[in-house]
């Protein structure tokens, strides 16, 4: 449903005349910002969240509009596999107008996003009073908390109405000091009798003035020195419970108790509570690439972007802290995975239903989890996968009902929050593979074998068990996944693509390491064997093929990519799985498939979705190809207006959004891991410090990055020299860790040398004990080449 604008603002209400500030610049370093409010809720609002409740911003003078979201607010079918229209559809929470009465001109205006404190603020003066508003999205206090504010007593008169987008009108109600505003419904779903249930509520306070009722709709504010909202809508979302909801009834006590609990603890409070928990997630990693402030405002400083070297880097690096912000703002709370605009939706027909889509974009999302030290926010993912794959009944039903298969699980590529899925392309049933490989990798970052034992393990096993029942012993004599698709292009169902060889690879791979991990009896005998025997004889996924005179990996064992029209140019990489994000493709591999990696990689050329260069970014930094990370870092970050759907108008709005197009959030998180796997990867164990660093990025630095083993990573570099990498060991055990060359000197925390082994030119070991900070120092005169350079043409 669209939004009726006649429903929602009032429609005689314009816009007074605004003059931007020509003076101001940000106090913190990472602050979006702009002097003109938005009009366009894709390309300008800004997005706050805590992890599961967030709001958009579109900071107007007059009209101030803040929508809302819960991840939780979906219709849709419950259970089973449904056509595509029926499997459902995220949806708009509610929107909040703030009118500022009173008021006919404002200058020296200016709204920000100050991602080093997730805060977002508004301020203009008017007639010699200056105005100003801050909005928060708190986790720990659960709400979203706005604050008006202005430089002299009883100058803040508003109305607020708040637009119920799904249903009934909202009830307010006041004693003059403090107005308490609700709404509540429900939305439709099938496959049950039950529908969700939806439950909203502000308070609005005031110091000073007076709240009364407004004769037609909402509240006024009048007179008022500071005016504070306090607001939060949530369903009775329960995917512990059968039917996926627990009893509405229980939904408004729940929803008032945080409310009025935020209420009476104040703003202040809030806003100091908030910033500390924030930074305690966001301050555990940061990249430096420039010493320039923001001192031009955000559409500036993106178009300036291709020609100014000082702001290009700046972009850069804010683009790396934004998609961390993104994450902490997206990815906290009830255990589901951010979705394809991560919680923030305006309006009830986004793009692909802004669903949790299996064959790149939720595994994409959460790409910069480990690697940017986020570990624990990849757990809302993680324990979604666990509890869909081995305590929900759908996701085992698949089994049976897309596959024809008596064992394990699996899933399909759109998907609800209620274990349905679409029939599109269901016969792409690869996506449990991918999955497991998320649920490993946060082991490898963590080495928690707690978690290994009780959330992955189970979800891994009988992912196994799926694919050991359902391969197919070919005439060649190897184990095939039948009926696969390689998204998205070239035949609809064949046998062992490149895109499902590589994954079943993978999931055996890091099942059988898994088993090394917890001990044999973690699984029967039998198990065991059939693991063993079918992955000795697996197709792993890493053929060749002469292409107009290019050798090439194979995207399709039984159909020559020449003859698929979009192989030059389609945006999926699927067949390079083993690349990025796995770990089969190395150039350790045999050289003629790491080298027809990359001829395949180079074959997809420089374009792309916003996802899809963000997909390259990670691609190329594994082939050790810092200049073409960059020169995909440039593409992607092209200013683009285009709201529709379009394949080659990616980049990203002026918001920072990254723009598919339209909207959608994967490329943000997609370019922030890029960038760190530039700086650091561990994929198969070994520290690689700057392997693709291109020549852009000469100096600087990078603290908090997270490498496999558990090892918290800084490196600071000048001339593309890493000077000093400070390795922190939190579980201990033996490092390995490939530098320009071996001459670097390694001390402890108390300064003493730290005994090496010289493993080749560019690569040492030593030992580390849990809690140990390792300190290599390029202090050898002798060695003065630049950071390792791999061939990679
Ligand atoms: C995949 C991609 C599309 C889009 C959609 C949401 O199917 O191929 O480009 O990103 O997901």
């Amino acid at each position: 449903m669209q939004l009726q604008r006649d429903d929602t603002m009032p429609s005689n209400i314009s816009e007074v005349s605004i003059t931007e500030s020509t003076t101001w610049t940000p106090l913190a370093k990472h602050t979006l910002w702009y002097t003109k409010p938005a009009t366009n809720w894709m390309t300008s609002t800004l997005p706050i969240g805590n992890g599961q409740f967030g709001a958009t911003l579109m900071g107007g003078v007059k009209r101030d509009e803040i929508q809302f979201n819960d991840k939780t607010l979906w219709r849709g079918q419950v259970g089973h596999i449904v056509g595509n229209s029926e499997y459902g559809c995220y949806l708009d929470f509610g929107h909040l107008y703030i009118t500022t009465r009173e008021i006919n001109t404002a200058t020296n205006y200016r709204r920000w996003l100050d991602i080093d404190n997730a805060t977002a603020g508004v301020a203009y003066s008017s007639d010699g009073v200056d105005y100003e508003r801050q909005y928060i999205a708190s986790y720990p206090d659960q709400v979203v908390a706005i604050r008006y504010a202005a430089s002299k007593p009883g100058k803040i008169s508003t109305n607020l109405i708040l637009y119920n987008v799904n249903g009934s009108s909202p009830r307010y109600a006041t004693d003059g000091k403090t107005a308490t505003v609700t709404f509540q419904g429900e939305v439709k779903r099938t496959g049950t009798p039950n529908n969700e249930s939806y439950y909203c509520e502000m308070i609005v306070k005031t110091k000073g003035g007076t709240i009364t009722q407004d004769s037609i709709r909402g509240i006024n504010v009048t007179g008022a020195d500071e005016m504070t909202v306090y607001l939060r809508g949530m369903t009775n979302f329960d995917p512990g419970n059968d039917d996926y909801i627990y009893d509405a009834a229980l939904l408004p006590g729940n929803v008032q108790k945080v409310v009025e609990a935020a209420a009476n603890k104040g703003y202040q409070s809030i806003l100091a509570d908030h910033i500390a928990d924030y930074k305690s997630w966001y301050d555990r990693c940061e990249l430096s690439l420039s010493n320039a402030m923001p001192t031009t405002t955000t559409p500036n400083l993106i178009s300036a972007y291709a020609t100014d070297a000082p702001g290009n880097l700046l972009l850069e690096e804010m683009y790396f802290a934004y998609g961390r912000y993104l994450m902490i703002s997206a990815s906290r709370g009830v255990d589901l995975p951010s979705n394809l605009q991560g919680i923030w939706s305006s309006g009830n027909s986004p793009g692909w239903n802004s669903d949790i889509h299996s064959n790149i974009n939720v595994q994409m999302n959460y790409w910069p989890a480990e690697p940017t030290n986020l570990s624990e926010l990849h757990m809302p993912f993680l324990n979604y996968i666990h509890r869909e794959a081995c305590e929900r009944s759908q996701w085992r039903a698949n089994a049976q009902e897309v596959a024809g298969q008596t064992k394990g699980w699996t899933l399909t590529t759109e998907n609800n929050i209620y274990g349905s899925g679409s029939n599109w392309s269901s016969n792409y049933t690869i996506a449990n593979a991918w999955y497991c490989m998320h649920l490993w990798q946060h082991y490898r970052y963590t080495l928690d074998q707690q978690y290994l034992r009780n959330i992955a393990f189970p979800a891994m096993k009988s992912c196994c068990d799926y694919w050991l029942e359902r391969l197919v012993l070919a005439k060649d004599g190897t184990y095939e996944c039948p009926n696969e698709y390689s998204p998205e292009h070239g035949p609809q169902q064949q046998n062992a693509t490149a895109h499902s060889q590589q994954l079943v690879w993978d999931l055996f791979s890091n099942t059988l390491q898994a088993i090394n991990v917890l001990g044999n009896d973690i699984v029967d005998a039998g198990f065991l064997t059939d693991l063993n025997t079918k992955f000795a004889k697996l197709d792993n996924g890493l053929a060749t093929e002469e292409v107009n005179g290019t050798i090439l990996l194979k995207e399709w064992k039984y159909t020559n990519q020449g003859t698929v029209s979009d192989y030059k140019r389609h945006r999926h990489l699927s067949h390079l799985m083993g690349l990025y994000p796995g770990e089969q493709i190395t150039k350790n591999s045999d050289p003629k498939i790491w080298q027809a990696a990359i001829n395949s990689l180079n074959t997809r050329g420089w374009e792309g979705t916003g996802w899809s260069l963000a997909q390259k970014i990670n691609s190329h930094a594994r082939i050790y190809d810092g200049e073409g990370c960059e020169r995909l870092l440039n593409r992607a970050l092209r200013l683009t207006t285009f709201t529709g759907t379009d394949e080659s108008r990616g980049g990203i709005y002026e918001n920072l959004w990254d723009a598919h197009a339209p909207f959608q959030i994967d490329g943000n998180y997609g370019t922030c891991a890029g960038m760190a796997e530039m700086l650091l990867q561990s994929k198969t164990g070994t520290l690689e410090i700057l392997p693709a660093l291109p020549s852009a990025w000469s100096t600087g630095s990078v603290k908090g990055l997270k490498a496999i083993g558990n090892f918290t990573v800084d490196i600071a570099w000048a001339d593309g020299m890493p000077q000093t990498v400070t390795i922190e060991s939190v579980k201990g055990g033996d490092v390995t860790v490939q530098l320009p060359h071996t001459g670097y000197k390694i001390t402890n925390a108390s300064g003493k040398n730290v005994k090496k082994k010289i493993i080749d030119k560019n690569t040492v070991k030593f030992s580390t004990t849990a809690g140990g900070v390792y300190k290599l120092t390029h202090n050898d005169k002798k060695h003065t080449s630049k950071a390792v350079r791999h061939k990679t043409k």
